[in-house]
């Protein structure tokens, strides 16, 4: 794999110190998820995606292996492929195989991580007239870097998997795949995962697992928090909350604070009090329906091209053309 150059205006740590001061001193206190994935939160995520109640990940990787043939099919040829936030590659591994059978294929996962990007490289290696080129930028700068390496006549496809729009607050997700459509050409594909909504005891639970993975993967944002910028947390005063939100189709977490307490985090020079009930809002996932699927295609200037949901699961993977 090659690497593009990074450029980043600000360092990773200073920027978190950054958003964990704005996001405490809110008067409904935040977190942002993108925090969530740090070594250890990326290992339970990995364990997440295994769970018994957590089919998401399941399905998304069903409806692309059943279905790669008639994907594939549908996407014209020489084609470079980018993938937005890669993970492991684990779900592109199919997609991008047929892909290199009509011929070489570049492919460009781009991932903050580049942890994630030499994993994703390890594990998409052995597939012949596979080149990667890892992008480690923030995903609408890294496709911009893409649009504007390709050869001329090439065509785009993007791939944004496993639902992880939903995780944009609400509204973000349109603006999105507007800017996203932005560094696109007419005709150009996007193949997007998103979760359905199912019945609510059902998405409580993929959130609220009997193990307590999801609350271990929650409550180390904390724990993160206390290693990284000198925070104060006491892990053992906080517990993890999922719930339902109907007017916004989210399954909401959240960390509530069990007691009265202060905390401190140093590196954000910051000093905060919780009130017993408290909670740190730190992730929306938002459930998606067709229609509002096609709805979002449209106002950021694609038409649903196909799409393929999974019966199990409710789990659809869109094919979204640029018009
Ligand atoms: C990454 N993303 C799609 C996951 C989701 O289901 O929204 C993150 C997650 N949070 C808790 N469990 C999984």
């Amino acid at each position: 794999m090659t690497m593009a150059a990074t450029a980043t205006a600000i360092a990773p740590q200073e920027q978190f110190a950054s958003d964990v001061r704005s996001g405490l001193a809110k008067p409904r206190k935040e977190l942002p998820s993108k925090y969530f994935y740090d070594a250890l939160g990326s290992a339970l995520f990995e364990a997440i995606c295994l769970l018994p109640e957590y089919g998401l990940t399941r399905a998304d990787e069903r409806v692309l292996s059943r279905n790669t043939r008639e994907i594939v099919g549908r996407i014209p040829h020489p084609v470079l492929v980018s993938e937005l936030g890669s993970g492991s590659g684990r779900k592109t591994r199919q997609i991008l195989g047929a892909l290199c059978k009509r011929g070489p294929v570049s492919y460009y996962p781009i991932e903050i991580s580049p942890k994630a990007l030499a994993s994703c490289a390890a594990e998409l290696d052995d597939i012949d007239c596979l080149s990667i080129v890892g992008i480690e930028r923030e995903y609408l700068d890294g496709l911009q870097t893409v649009a504007a390496a390709r050869p001329p006549g090439a065509h785009l496809l993007v791939l944004f998997l496993g639902s992880t729009i939903g995780n944009f607050d609400t509204g973000a997700d349109a603006k999105f795949l507007r800017e996203v459509r932005g560094k696109l050409r007419p005709g150009d594909s996007l193949l997007l995962g998103t979760d359905l909504v199912k019945r609510v005891d059902v998405m409580l639970e993929a959130y609220n697992d009997s193990l307590g993975v999801t609350a271990a993967f929650n409550l180390n944002l904390l724990s993160r928090i206390n290693r990284e910028l000198e925070g104060d947390f006491d892990l053992h005063q906080f517990e993890h909350l999922a719930r339902f939100n109907d007017a916004t189709s989210s399954v909401e977490m959240h960390l509530l604070s069990k007691r009265r307490q202060m905390v401190h985090v140093r590196q954000s020079g910051l000093v905060t009090t919780f009130e017993e009930g408290e909670t740190i809002w730190t992730e929306t996932c938002h459930k998606y329906t067709c229609p509002e699927i096609a709805r979002l295609a449209a106002a950021a200037g694609f038409r649903v091209e196909a799409q393929w949901v999974d019966e199990t699961w409710p789990f659809a993977e869109s094919l979204f053309v640029a018009e």
